[in-house]
């Protein structure tokens, strides 16, 4: 195909699209009909075709500041120039530091330590070695089993596959996931719809783990419980009031750890830095990726309750105390991008969201439109979700979506519902402009 490149590189003229395997693609169907952009500047992207296209999902959750956010783009650039990598495998660069102080200061109270990965999939597994670890150290190591939930998703490594909840993800690895994960049920009600934030209640949904999951294998045997705060990708799932308190109570009572999944739900979100305070429920171990960085380069970590570091650092007299790291672990461009966002976020008060009201009355403006069967928000993050046609699961948000492109608005399809995460820069036109474009097609869907 031939195409528009800014950058004006022969090579790019012709492009063939058959060697590269894209992930979580329909490839065959997107290469008949390639939605390719050439480059983006805060709320838009500019299509390879020169078309301007409303980021309405912040890319994949992540561009929080809005893209080539200048302090970012500035401190990347600088930053490859002066120290484009030096690895943190017993040799160490300052910026991981000073970027794991930052993160301590903006989480709850006495979660003091950053475990640096490059994604969030990485970061899953890492807090799931990190909370066996911690038990056997304490000497309880019987403690090896996990408690995730239905539709909650956590990654494609086989730790955080295991702990999803989205069957799609699953089926074709049934074989290979890892022994001793139970799943608690999902929190949605299909009979509570059009809930504006998060319903009544919900205390009910979390005693499953005491009163089925626990006594099934005897808390002894339980390392820890894993849940998205808001299950972004399982479809816009918002927890009802009391659940994320409940679990937590109960997790307490059995000396089971509390991992918070706030890969979508960190940096701002949800109105705070993270679920954890938008709830005032404080987890053990707090999974982060995507807007640490905004997205500009790959970074995902692990923020550990003290006692649990201290655990590890109390162990033994000396040597390592975690087997475990990656090669660029503490990235000197991933570092300097975080510290960067961080500047930006702070600055411009991203995490406050002032127009997180306006979203939530235009995410519930579109109900009573054609196929709407309810609506969900919390902070700027929201769904719209869709009857499914008969016996097509999924394919008229598919088409909603496609539509919107069309029309300049990405959304994502998730599911039967199209979800709605804005850069949180996001100005009242822009959110006109997504709903608005969002309730035209909704009208011309079959
Ligand atoms: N946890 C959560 C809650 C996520 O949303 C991950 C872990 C994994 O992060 P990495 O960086 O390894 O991708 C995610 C990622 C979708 C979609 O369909 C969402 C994600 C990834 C891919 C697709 O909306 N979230």
């Amino acid at each position: 195909m031939r195409f528009m490149n800014p950058r004006d590189l022969p090579a790019m003229d012709n492009v063939k699209l058959q060697h590269y395997w894209m992930p979580f693609t329909d490839n065959r169907r997107f290469k008949a009909q390639p939605r390719l952009v050439a480059s983006a500047k805060g709320m838009y992207y500019t299509t390879v075709e020169g078309k301007q296209v409303l980021d309405g999902l912040a890319t994949l959750w992540c561009v929080n500041a809005g893209h080539a956010q200048p302090r970012i783009v500035e401190a990347i650039r600088r930053q490859a120039g002066e120290l484009d990598f030096a690895s943190s495998f017993g040799l160490g660069h300052p910026l991981p530091f000073v970027l794991a102080e930052r993160i301590a200061a903006l989480a709850p109270a006495g979660m003091g330590h950053v475990f640096f990965t490059n994604s969030g999939s990485e970061a899953i597994d890492t807090a799931m070695k990190i909370a066996v670890g911690y038990h056997r150290l304490r000497g309880e190591g019987t403690r090896t089993r996990f408690v995730g939930r239905e539709r909650s998703y956590h990654g494609v490594n086989i730790g955080g596959t295991s702990l999803g909840g989205v069957s799609a993800n699953r089926k074709a690895y049934s074989g290979i996931l890892m022994p001793g994960v139970d799943h608690l049920r999902h929190t949605h009600d299909p009979e509570r719809r059009f809930v504006r934030g998060c319903a009544e209640g919900g205390a009910e949904l979390a005693d499953e783990l005491e009163e089925r999951i626990i006594p099934l294998h005897d808390a002894s045997n339980i390392a820890a419980v894993v849940v998205d705060p808001v299950a972004a990708s399982g479809g816009v799932l918002v927890p009802p009031k009391g659940y994320l308190a409940r679990l937590r109570e109960i997790c307490s009572r059995h000396g089971i750890l509390l991992v918070f999944d706030e890969v979508i739900t960190g940096w701002g979100r949800l109105g705070t830095a993270f679920a954890a305070q938008r709830f005032g429920v404080e987890p053990d171990l707090i999974t982060f990726a995507k807007g640490i960085t905004s997205g500009a380069v790959p970074l995902g970590g692990v923020i550990v309750r003290n006692e649990i570091y201290e655990t590890f650092m109390g162990a033994q007299a000396a040597g390592m105390e975690f087997f475990h790291g990656y090669t660029y672990s503490g990235h000197p461009l991933a570092c300097a991008a975080a510290l960067a966002a961080l500047d930006v976020y702070a600055e411009e008060k991203l995490f406050e969201i002032p127009l997180a009201a306006y979203f939530e009355g235009a995410v519930h403006a579109l109900e009573g439109l054609p196929h709407v069967v309810d609506c969900r928000n919390l902070g700027f993050i929201g769904a719209v979700e869709l009857a499914a046609r008969p016996g097509a699961p999924g394919a008229r948000a598919y088409e909603a979506f496609e539509k919107c492109w069309q029309r300049g608005v990405f959304v994502r399809p998730v599911g039967d519902a199209l979800a709605f995460c804005p850069p949180l820069i996001a100005e009242k036109k822009h959110l006109d402009e997504l709903f608005g474009v969002t309730a035209e097609v909704l009208k011309s869907v079959s």
